[in-house]
């Protein structure tokens, strides 16, 4: 049922019109699974029993740190299948012509937590998100320097690559996954572009994170925040050579 790598390439020319961007596949290993793609065929998308991905009908981002879509875009309908992966393995998110190149970018999960672990069920506002995984400035200055979130967009058009590992020793179990990349390149109107998918997680281990590492979402930012308020233009912020990626610490689990 999954593609694998060979016939992808064709299809993500095929987007290159609209601007902005997001995940609309993911691969563990070598195994592809589509998502949604906002400008593709939606009453197919919705029909797929196969769609691991939750719902998002635009690449335009979220412009509010309190938008109720924050945490998983809108309408972030739930999907219906979970990608199912072992604890230590990477989840790689792919984009299409991402075109922005400053800002942050941090992978999350949040356990489905209700009776019966069902993340097609569970409101993604209601999870406790820890961080797996963050990418941010890799060399240079806040304005001109080399942002991972420059460096992974291959700009032809062929599959950019994000991926984060689901810590080892994690507990099994069904979790949201959630990738965001926040684009700064207009001063103070940071940008958010989140999407998510749902993952069963397989594990030998027992470990799950405590709360210093948990916020909810929306919730995790806010305006008063310098990182995400920020004018990346002004003469005191330009130049700086380090950004502290802001949130929780991530959470990598005790057998790292
Ligand atoms: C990637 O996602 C897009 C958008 O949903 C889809 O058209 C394409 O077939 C997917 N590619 C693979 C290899 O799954
Ligand atoms: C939240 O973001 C969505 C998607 O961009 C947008 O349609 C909606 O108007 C926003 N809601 C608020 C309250 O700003
Ligand atoms: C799962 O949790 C959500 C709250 O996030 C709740 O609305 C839903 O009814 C729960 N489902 C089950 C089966 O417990
Ligand atoms: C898994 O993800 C980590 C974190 O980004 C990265 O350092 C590592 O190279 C990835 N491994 C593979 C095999 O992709
Ligand atoms: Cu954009």
């Amino acid at each position: 049922m999954w593609t694998t790598l060979a016939s992808i390439a064709a299809g993500l020319l095929a987007h290159q019109a609209s601007a902005h961007g997001g995940a609309v596949n993911y691969t563990v290993g070598e195994t592809w699974y589509p998502g949604y793609d906002p400008y593709g065929d939606l009453a197919m998308e919705d029909a797929a029993p196969w769609m691991p991905q939750r719902k998002w009908i635009t690449n335009d981002p979220i412009f509010e740190t309190t938008n109720h879509s924050l945490s998983c875009n809108a309408p972030g309908d739930p999907a219906r299948v979970y990608i199912p992966i072992s604890a230590g393995q990477n989840i790689t998110a792919v984009y299409m012509s991402w075109v922005h190149t400053v800002g942050p970018m941090i992978a999350w999960m949040a356990y489905c937590d209700n009776e019966t672990n069902d993340c097609e069920t569970f409101e993604s506002e209601t999870g406790d998100w820890f961080k797996i995984g963050q990418k941010g400035l890799l060399d240079g200055s806040i304005e001109t320097g080399e942002w991972f979130q420059k460096s992974f967009s291959r700009w032809d058009g062929s599959p950019s690559l994000w991926s984060e590992m689901v810590p080892r020793g994690l507990r099994a179990g069904r979790y949201l996954v959630r990738h965001e990349i926040i684009s700064l390149h207009s001063a103070n109107k940071p940008q958010f572009y989140p999407e998510c998918a749902h993952l069963e997680v397989s594990s030998d281990g027992d470990e799950y994170p405590t709360q210093e590492y948990m916020v909810k979402i929306p919730g995790v930012w806010n305006m008063d925040q310098p990182e995400i308020n920020i004018d990346i233009y002004s003469p005191d912020v330009s130049d700086l050579t380090v950004y502290n990626i802001p949130g929780p610490p991530v959470w990598t689990g005790a057998s790292a």
